[in-house]
């Protein structure tokens, strides 16, 4: 089973919405691997978010992601990666199509949550975030009623 990383960002905690966003991710069918609650700094900031290092917005992005804790979580599913990016919806909220976490909660590009981007993206971003023994693995009850056999394991 593939796995992703996801980052609910200060503004799931300010606003109140980690209950909403962890249950949608729940509700479908995802199997939570790993989930902490960190501050970050800039060093893991600027690993992070690398490909953003010389845009104009980075300064303020790092601010943002500063401003109060973030809590990370592991998915685990078929497909995750896929499935997540779209239940997140497209980056700006106000763009992001209706049903999705950003097109429902979100007006900008603070918008609540990260999600890993592929298979291999989301292999170097688990690595950052978590130790081995922070994430787990169980059998979780009623995957038989999520996956058709073909994605059974
Ligand atoms: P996504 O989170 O949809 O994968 P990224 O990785 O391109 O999008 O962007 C990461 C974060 O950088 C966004 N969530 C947003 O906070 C910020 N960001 C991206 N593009 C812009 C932009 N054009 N203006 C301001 N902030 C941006």
């Amino acid at each position: 089973m593939e796995r992703t990383l996801i980052i609910m960002k200060p503004d799931t905690l300010q606003r109140s919405l980690v209950g909403e966003i962890v249950g949608r991710f729940e509700k479908k069918g995802l199997k939570i691997a790993g989930m902490k609650m960190m501050e970050l700094d800039d060093l893991k900031l600027e690993e992070h978010y690398a490909h953003h290092k010389d845009k104009p917005f980075f300064g303020n992005l790092k601010k943002f992601m500063k401003s109060a804790p973030v809590l990370l979580m592991v998915l685990e599913g078929a497909e995750v990666v896929q499935a997540v990016r779209i239940i997140c919806g497209s980056t700006k909220g106000v763009e992001a199509d209706a049903g999705t976490i950003r097109g429902d909660l979100a007006m900008t590009n603070w918008n609540l949550v990260h999600a890993s981007d592929s298979l291999e993206t989301a292999e170097s971003e688990i690595k950052r975030f978590f130790n081995n023994d922070e994430l787990f693995s169980y059998a979780k009850l009623g995957t038989d009623m999520v996956y058709e056999s073909e994605f059974k394991g």
